[in-house]
């Protein structure tokens, strides 16, 4: 599955932590857009989505949160709760986000700006396209 978790260097010295990413090095892509979550309802799940392009990497700067990851073919479940850890997501891995912690806040950096035509919001059809365009490179 095309993911990876990233580890970011730390810069720490007497004051405390501090963490730099930049396109093209830490983060494998050009980012065009940064957003982030908070405040998100106990017991609630999010996502439920793949991206036909998008790529990003996700980094729970506060808190924690799980994110299970599917790519048509095997399932991960991932913890997030560092903020030098970052989660890389490539296109074509259908997303769910959970078990958030009340002080969780997920930061999200893309490589391209919002676009909903983007989005794969029908797992079934999520289904048949990746399968079927894997059959076909086969
Ligand atoms: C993803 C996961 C990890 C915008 O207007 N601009 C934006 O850039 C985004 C991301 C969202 N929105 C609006 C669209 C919806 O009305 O914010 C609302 C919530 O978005 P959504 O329901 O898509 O949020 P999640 O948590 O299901 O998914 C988000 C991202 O959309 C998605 O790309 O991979 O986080």
């Amino acid at each position: 599955m095309n993911y990876k978790q990233l580890n970011f260097q730390r810069h720490g010295d007497d004051r405390g932590m501090l963490v730099a990413l930049e396109e093209s090095k830490e983060i494998p892509f050009l980012v065009k857009r940064v957003y982030y979550m908070y405040d998100t309802v106990e017991g609630c799940r999010r996502g439920y989505h793949a991206h036909k392009k998008l790529k990003q990497v996700l980094v729970c700067v506060h808190g924690s949160c799980k994110i299970h990851l599917d790519d048509g073919y095997s399932q991960k479940e991932l913890f997030l709760c560092k903020p030098y850890e970052g989660l890389y997501i490539s296109s074509n891995i259908w997303r769910e986000m959970y078990d958030f912690s009340s002080d969780a806040v997920l930061l999200v950096l893309a490589s391209d700006v919002y676009d909903e035509t983007d989005y794969v919001r029908d797992y079934q059809k999520f289904i048949t396209t990746t399968r079927g365009n894997k059959n076909n490179e086969n």
